[in-house]
């Protein structure tokens, strides 16, 4: 068999000079690299799993205010649980359930002013509530209903976003117009352990080190991104161990602890108005419930482990040191529950008054001229909707 010669079309080069080639040197004959020392990341708790406290790390919150944090975790905790409900009865969209992230939640907005600014990842019931969002809004809006888009007003809340991690450099940006402006507001963002593998969220890090934004950024680091844990999608699962590489004051905190939350929030936050930039807190917690209602975690996680955190609950936890402090005792937990039940119910029944399906309308958002293709669709979908009797 003979080949046909094919001449080759490349240039021809000129020989390069001859490259010495020697076998890699062993390790220790490489120079000695300076170590870069990223410090030691500081791990903050100050109320352990059985509601102890360490008097000596004790914020000082007075029992009003004290109380006001507790119903606020158990107001977050009743609306997830009769959203879980009526998703499985057809009455609610997919949503993402918070349970177990309340002090992380909580925790991380009560030091904001009404001035200061927040962009929430969509795990944030507790948070938007905290912020002055209705409970029946954020029925609306996970129903589906644009109203429940609609910030309240006076809250400088930004919508939040799906797209994992996409709100973090918008929310720098956010914190780069306050300081360019000579403002001393502030920006929180948070975001999960997920995001922290999103190439925006590390150039958001590094911009907002490099220009000193005010901003605080919270990594709910909750154990999983959707079925994936964090050992296997981050090279050190210890997160906040990252920042310190960003030039950003970094510390982890026990998420199901709102003390500590409040804590290190409130320092980030003096930091960050104080003009001395970016910091990042860690907060190490666990969600106990679904990813979304269209997830199913028995397949990927044992039921001891999801048993391990229930010991941890962050509720809990808070209802012991309240009970050591005199300030609740079961009677009042139990009248507290029930209130808190009682206004997720009222909400809901505004909701339903509110969340009437109008399905002549779905062409009617996008374009205020429809091109033609999709006006063909609207007139076939519109007849159809007449043949069914569907107003
Ligand atoms: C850019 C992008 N990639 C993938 C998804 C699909 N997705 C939705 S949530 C999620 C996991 C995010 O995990 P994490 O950041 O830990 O937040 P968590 O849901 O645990 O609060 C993924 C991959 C998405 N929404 N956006
Ligand atoms: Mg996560």
């Amino acid at each position: 068999m003979s080949h046909k010669a094919v001449k080759s079309s490349r240039p021809t080069l000129s020989p390069s000079p001859a490259v010495e080639v020697r076998a890699a040197p062993h390790r220790s004959e490489v120079m000695p690299r300076k170590k870069i020392d990223l410090g030691e990341i500081e791990y903050l708790r100050i109320l352990d799993e059985h509601g102890e406290v360490d008097e000596a790390l004790e914020p000082k919150i007075d029992g009003d205010e004290l109380l006001r944090i507790y119903r606020a975790m158990v107001l977050t905790r009743k609306l997830d649980i009769r959203m879980l409900t009526m998703q499985r009865q057809g009455e609610m969209g997919t949503f993402a359930p918070g349970i177990g992230q309340e002090a992380t939640q909580i925790g991380q907005i009560y030091p904001l002013g009404k001035d200061d600014w927040f962009s929430p990842s969509y795990r944030c019931f507790g948070a938007q509530l905290w912020r002055g969002w209705t409970i029946e809004g954020l029925m609306l809006l996970w129903d589906g209903f644009f109203e429940g888009f609609e910030i309240p007003q006076g809250v400088h809340d930004l919508p939040f976003s799906i797209v994992v991690g996409s709100h973090v450099p918008v929310a720098v940006g956010v914190a780069m117009g306050i300081k360019n402006r000579g403002g001393d507001a502030v920006m929180l963002t948070n975001f999960g352990d997920g995001a922290m593998s999103q190439g925006s969220v590390n150039e958001a890090f590094n911009f907002a080190s490099v220009y000193k934004a005010p901003i605080v950024f919270v990594c709910e680091n909750n154990g999983y991104a959707i079925s994936v844990p964090v050992e296997k999608q981050a090279g050190i699962s210890e997160l906040a161990r990252r920042g310190p590489g960003f030039g950003i004051r970094s510390m982890r905190a026990d998420g199901n602890d709102v003390l500590a939350m409040i804590v290190a929030t409130t320092e980030a936050v003096q930091r960050a108005r104080a003009g001395d930039g970016p910091s990042l807190i860690e907060a190490v917690t666990y969600r106990m419930s679904l990813h979304t209602t269209a997830d199913d975690p028995k397949v990927y996680r044992r039921d001891e482990e999801v048993e391990q955190w229930q010991a941890k609950c962050p509720i809990a936890r808070f209802e012991k040191y309240l009970m050591n402090k005199g300030l609740l005792d079961p009677q009042a937990i139990g009248r507290l529950g029930d209130e808190c039940e009682q206004e997720v119910l009222e909400a809901r029944t505004r909701f339903r008054e509110r969340a009437k399906a109008r399905p002549r309308e779905v062409f009617e958002m996008m374009y205020e001229e429809l091109p033609p293709e999709l006006d063909q669709q609207r007139r076939e979908y519109l007849a159809k909707l007449d043949r069914k009797g569907v107003q």
